[in-house]
C-alpha cells in the first residue's frame, strides 16, 4: 500500500519567498497527522534555530505520523536531528557526476566513505536513517546500485530515489525503479519527483507501479523551483484510480487554503483537486450535460472534498443553466422571458469578464419588470485600506487594480486611504482575496464590509 511522506515543512519550505512560523508549522503538522500522512519531513535543524525549535516541537507532539529531520553528511547536522527528538534522519548526498566534480569536488569512492561513515554515525545515536542520493537520476546507474547497497549495508533502511531536476518520464521511472529495486538489498523505495516538467506525479505513480514504496508530497505542490507533487492529487489520484483508502481526504481543502494564507503563495484556479474551477462548468453543452447528469463532464463527486459544483452563467451559457440559476432563487419566469434574459446576458457577457447572481437577477427584474427580492449567494464587498505612511496610496492602488475580482478601487479621505470593491463566489474566496489584498506590500490594515443588497440608482 503506497505510503506518503509530506515534505511541506522541508522542501515545501525551500519555495521562494515562503516562510513558515513554528505556530503555523505546528498546525500543518497536525492536519497532516489527521489526514494521515506515514511521515512528515519536519525541517533541517540546521539550516536555523527556529526551523530546529519546530521539529523539536513536532516531534514532541506525539503524532502518529514518522517524524523525519533533513541533514548534509555532517556529524553536527545530524547530532541536531538527534537533538530535536526526530525519529529519522534523511541524509542527502549528491550521486551525479557533475554535482560530484563541480559542487563536492569529491570522486565517487570519496563519495560512498563519507555517506557510509555518516549514515553509520546516525545509527549510533539510535536515528533510523534514510538515503538520498541527490540527483539520482542523473547518477551512473552501476554506481548508483553500488552506493545505495552501500548506505544499506552501513544502517539506512530507506532510499529515496530522488529526480532533483524533475527530468524523468513516467516509463523511464517505472523501468528505472523497477531495474534498481531488483538490485537493491533489502530495503524501501521513496520517490522524490520534481515537477520542472509537470510530470511529478506522474512519475511518481509510474515508480509505484515498478515496486516502489513511498511518495514525497507537499501542500499545494511547494517546493524548490516548481516543486514537488501536490498532496491532494496525490492523495485523491490514489484514492479514486488506484483504490487507496487510507487517508483521510476531507481535511485536503482547508489543508490547502490554510497554506495559501499562511504562505501568501496562491493557487492557479486550474489547479487539479483543489483549485477553484476545480468543478466549475462553462459552455451550455457541458451544463446542459451536468444538469441533467453531473457525471456526464465530472470525474468525480465534489462531495468527496466537501466541494459543491458550479455552472458560470455568461454568454456560452444555455437556456437551461439560466433557468436552474434563477430556480435556485425561487424566481419564475415563462419561456419568452427566459429567452430574453438568456440573450441580454449573451449580450453582456461579450464585454464583461464576469456575471454574478446580482446581474443575473437584475436582468430578470428589467425584463418581467417585477421586483424581485432575493439576496444573492455570491458577495459583493468592499474592503477599507490603511496605506504606511512611507508608501505612496497610488502604488498600492497599482497593484491592486491587477487582483483578478477586483470592480473597482478609489483613494479616499478619511480613516482610510483606499477603498476597493469586489466580487466574489463565496466566504472562502472572499477570505482568500483579502489574504491575497493584505499581503500587498504597504498595505498596513484592511476592513471588509459586505454588501447585503445593491440598489441601483436610476434604472
Ligand atoms: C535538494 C535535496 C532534495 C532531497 C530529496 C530527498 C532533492 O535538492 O534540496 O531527500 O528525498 O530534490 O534532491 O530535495
Ligand atoms: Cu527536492
Amino acid at each position: 500500500m503506497v505510503e506518503i511522506l509530506d515534505t511541506t515543512l522541508r522542501e515545501g519550505e525551500q519555495t521562494p519567498y515562503v516562510n513558515f512560523t513554528i505556530d503555523e508549522k505546528l498546525e500543518i503538522a497536525r492536519s497532516l497527522d489527521r489526514i494521515g500522512v506515514d511521515m512528515i519531513e519536519a525541517g533541517d535543524p540546521s539550516v536555523s534555530p527556529s526551523v530546529a525549535k519546530a521539529i523539536e516541537r513536532i516531534s514532541a507532539l506525539g503524532l502518529k505520523a514518522e517524524i523525519i529531520g533533513h541533514s548534509v553528511a555532517l556529524q553536527a547536522s545530524i547530532d541536531k536531528v538527534k537533538a530535536c527528538g526526530a525519529h529519522r534522519v534523511a541524509i542527502f548526498y549528491a550521486t551525479s557526476k557533475i554535482h560530484l566534480d563541480a559542487k563536492l569536488h569529491k570522486t565517487q569512492d570519496e563519495a560512498i566513505g563519507i555517506i557510509c561513515e555518516h549514515i553509520a554515525y546516525a545509527r549510533s545515536l539510535g536515528l533510523k536513517v534514510r538515503y538520498t542520493p541527490e540527483d539520482a537520476t542523473r547518477t551512473d546507474f552501476e554506481f548508483l546500485v553500488k552506493v545505495c547497497n552501500a548506505a544499506i549495508e552501513a544502517g539506512a533502511d530507506r532510499i529515496s530515489f530522488a529526480d532533483t531536476l524533475g527530468i524523468m518520464q513516467p516509463h523511464d521511472t517505472f523501468e528505472r525503479v523497477r531495474a534498481l529495486k531488483a538490485r537493491l538489498l533489502p530495503c524501501k523505495i521513496d520517490l522524490h519527483c520534481h515537477n520542472d516538467y509537470g510530470l511529478a506525479l506522474a512519475n511518481a505513480m509510474a515508480g509505484i507501479r515498478a515496486g516502489a514504496d513511498c511518495i514525497h508530497t507537499t501542500v499545494n505542490g511547494l517546493g524548490e523551483r516548481t516543486g514537488i507533487p501536490d498532496l491532494a492529487e496525490t492523495i485523491v489520484s490514489f484514492h479514486n484510480l488506484e483504490g487507496v483508502e487510507k487517508f483521510n481526504v476531507q481535511p485536503l481543502m482547508e489543508l490547502s487554503g490554510y497554506l495559501e494564507r499562511v504562505s501568501g503563495f496562491f493557487m492557479a484556479p486550474n489547479k487539479p483537486i483543489t483549485g477553484q474551477n476545480a468543478f466549475t462548468h462553462k459552455s451550455g453543452v457541458h451544463t446542459n450535460g451536468i444538469l441533467k447528469d453531473p457525471r456526464t463532464y465530472e470525474p468525480f463527486d465534489p462531495a468527496l472534498l466537501g466541494r459543491e459544483r458550479k455552472i458560470v452563467i455568461d454568454k456560452y451559457t444555455g437556456k437551461s443553466a439560466v433557468a436552474s440559476r434563477l430556480d435556485e432563487y425561487g424566481i419564475q419566469v415563462s419561456l419568452a422571458e427566459l429567452e430574453v434574459i438568456v440573450s441580454r446576458i449573451k449580450n453582456i457577457g461579450d464585454s464583461r469578464k464576469q456575471l454574478f447572481d446580482t446581474d443575473i437577477i437584475e436582468i430578470a427584474e428589467h425584463v418581467t419588470g417585477r421586483v424581485i427580492d432575493v439576496i444573492p449567494h455570491d458577495i459583493s464587498a468592499m474592503i477599507l485600506l490603511e496605506v504606511e505612511s512611507h508608501v505612496y496610496t497610488t502604488s498600492v492602488v497599482r497593484r491592486l487594480r491587477g487582483l483578478t475580482n477586483v470592480s473597482s478601487v478609489y483613494e479616499i479621505t478619511g480613516d482610510y486611504d483606499i477603498s476597493a470593491f469586489v466580487n466574489v463566489e463565496n466566504v472562502m474566496a472572499l477570505n482568500n482575496l483579502i489574504e491575497e489584498i493584505r499581503t500587498v506590500m504597504g498595505v498596513k490594515r484592511t476592513e471588509t464590509r459586505m454588501v447585503l443588497k445593491k440598489y441601483n440608482g436610476k434604472e
